[in-house]
């Protein structure tokens, strides 16, 4: 149920929410570290999960005057606070919830400094290169992201330990990290000639094993695959010329 004062208009912005509400939709994979931590804290009950449609869409007056980023996650809050950034948003819920569901703290400095690295790599140096994989870009721009792509997976799994990423505990890095993992594992072998993901990436294969075989990493997973899908069902990768683009042998696509 919508928690939001309804008939909102474009000039019309909520000054309140009932409950904290998070703006996401389900192929979203920055709000997919959002909505694990979530699931994973059984909290549904207390945050509603609403589409910025209900807004009147990302770019709409009444979303920009929450976010003025235009871009999703966003939780609102019912103090009239806005928290937009899937990094904020995901520490925001782990820490107010402490005490529900899955705990996302790290017993000890150096595991937190590693969660810290890994969110920061994922944060810096892949999630804005992501859109390489999907997104209208140049071809040499293209093929100069899909390569870095590669490498920021290379140096991931230097650092990730297994089966999570500080091992056996689960932290805030795991929650960054597969949703994107998600969208690698399914556009770059289908679309860009990748053998496998973790082939060459042993560490980074045990972490997904663990996240796949966990209930609520598959739901999360399977919430990104389905809208994927709808992507490549309504021809995305041939109608935006990628798939031309990757025929041309002059640049390297896989790795
Ligand atoms: N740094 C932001 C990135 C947010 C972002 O790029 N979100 C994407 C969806 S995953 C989006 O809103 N895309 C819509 C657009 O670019 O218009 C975060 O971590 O929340």
């Amino acid at each position: 149920m919508a928690t939001v004062v309804p008939q909102i208009s474009p000039a019309s912005v909520p000054s309140r929410f009932e409950k904290p509400t998070l703006f996401d939709v389900p192929i979203s994979n920055n709000g997919g570290r959002c909505r694990f931590v979530i699931y994973k804290k059984n909290i549904e009950r207390l945050v509603a999960i609403e589409s910025p449609k209900v807004l009147g869409g990302l770019k709409s007056e009444a979303y920009l005057a929450l976010n003025p980023q235009g871009l999703m996650p966003l939780l609102a809050l019912p103090d009239g606070t806005s928290l937009p950034e899937s990094q904020v948003i995901a520490a925001y819920l782990a820490d107010k919830y402490r005490d529900e569901g899955a705990s996302f703290d790290l017993p000890t400095p150096e595991l937190r400094a590693k969660d810290m690295l890994v969110q920061r790599i994922h944060d810096q140096y892949i999630a804005p290169i992501q859109g390489a994989m999907y997104k209208d870009m140049e071809v040499a721009q293209r093929a100069k992201a899909i390569e870095r792509l590669a490498f920021q997976l290379d140096v991931l799994n230097g650092l990730v330990k297994g089966p999570y990423v500080g091992g056996d505990h689960l932290g805030l890095a795991d929650a960054a990290l597969f949703p994107t993992l998600t969208f690698m594992r399914f556009i770059l072998p289908q679309f860009f000639g990748w053998e496998d993901l973790f082939v060459h990436r042993q560490q980074l294969g045990h972490y997904w094993a663990a996240i796949e075989a966990d209930p609520v990493g598959a739901k999360v997973i399977n919430e990104i695959e389905s809208g994927l899908e709808s992507w490549k069902e309504a021809g995305r990768w041939e109608e935006r010329g990628i798939m031309d683009q990757v025929a041309q042998k002059d640049y390297r696509w896989s790795f």
